[in-house]
């Protein structure tokens, strides 16, 4: 038996995005989160292999488009990673809302405008064109927020560390320079995902985040490790891990905006300031502290994230029972 999936490929700034434009299963829920529940509960073999190896690899990052389940919205996303079904992903959103405009995917009810439902919330979308291409997409996010401050973890090859743990659509572990942790420079990206992975776990033995108004979102699933800027006009570089080997080649949409909850909450960034962020390839998000609001009873920011992405190809893709690697394996 042969799944036949097709695929328009690209990257955001660097980071894969494969937006499944054939093949989305239909699910049942009456919020994009039920939803996510219940493909995560009868659909993750989609994901698996169409993320993992032999079709994927370490990075790969993608979605589905849904019809809203609120008809005021313009379209669903639903994510697909290694990681798993994020219940945000900001790289994933620019690429998926780039390729499905360029391709008549998406037929907006507002020129340059959208609501988008994806799991953690609704998102509004305000984006550029230049004749049938488009240049550059703002998501302005969900509620983003500092979960945690000050959690010491003792960290084989690097030692003591304090880790805040920040909310912008995923959980964070943020750790900024201190003690043997120089710069990412000095650490090297096979030490970075290493560390990272041992980070984690530190974290999550101590403490689990849980949304204030979703339960289904919980946990620390994403590393950022901060550092200078390393050209002019940046503001901060970042290397996000996530998965189990990854380091986001963008800036991280979701990374950035729990960055953003962070400074903000530190003084350091009011309503109206931007933020550039390099990645740690050094591409780059504009990010902007829109709104000062409250989540549950937690203070919070409503982050924009500005970014742009470029569709690579067509890619049909068959997932065969009959392939002894049908489901896709990691390594
Ligand atoms: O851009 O939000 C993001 C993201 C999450 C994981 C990888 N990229």
């Amino acid at each position: 038996m042969r799944h036949t999936f097709f695929c328009i490929d690209g990257h955001t700034a660097g980071n894969p995005v494969r937006l499944v434009a054939g093949g989305a299963p239909l699910l049942k829920g009456a919020t994009m989160s039920e939803r996510r529940q219940d493909f995560l509960a009868r659909f993750d073999w989609i994901r698996t292999a169409l993320c993992f190896e032999p079709r994927g690899h370490d990075m790969m990052s993608g979605g589905f488009l849904y019809p809203p389940v609120d008809p005021a919205n313009d379209i669903g996303i639903l994510f697909i990673e290694t990681s798993g079904c994020l219940p945000m992903c900001g790289h994933g959103t620019i690429g998926i809302i780039t390729f499905g405009l360029e391709h008549g995917l998406i037929q907006p009810a507002v020129p340059g405008r959208l609501k988008v439902e994806v799991p953690a919330g609704t998102i509004e979308i305000a984006y550029q064109t230049q004749g049938a291409k488009v240049t550059s997409v703002r998501i302005t996010n969900v509620p983003s927020y500092v979960a945690a401050r000050g959690i010491a973890v003792e960290v084989e090859d690097i030692g003591a560390l304090s880790v805040d743990v920040a909310y912008g659509g995923n959980y964070y572990a943020i750790v900024e320079p201190q003690g043997a942790y120089t710069g990412l420079d000095d650490l090297g990206a096979a030490r970075i995902v290493a560390l990272s992975q041992r980070v984690r776990e530190a974290v999550r033995t101590q403490f689990e985040p849980v949304h204030p108004l979703d339960p289904t979102i919980r946990g620390v699933s994403h590393v950022l490790w901060t550092d200078q800027p390393k050209h002019d006009g940046a503001d901060g570089r970042n290397a996000v891990f996530y998965g189990d080997k990854a380091i986001d080649r963008s800036p991280c949409g979701t990374g950035t905006s729990a960055r953003l909850a962070h400074l903000a909450a530190q003084g350091k960034l009011g309503v109206g300031d931007t933020f550039v962020h390099e990645s740690y390839i050094c591409s780059r998000f504009i990010g902007r502290v829109e709104q000062a609001v409250t989540l549950g009873d937690q203070p919070a920011i409503i982050p924009s994230i500005e970014g742009s992405a470029v569709a690579t190809g067509f890619n049909t893709i068959w997932i065969d029972r009959d392939d002894p690697f049908w489901a896709g394996f990691q390594v």
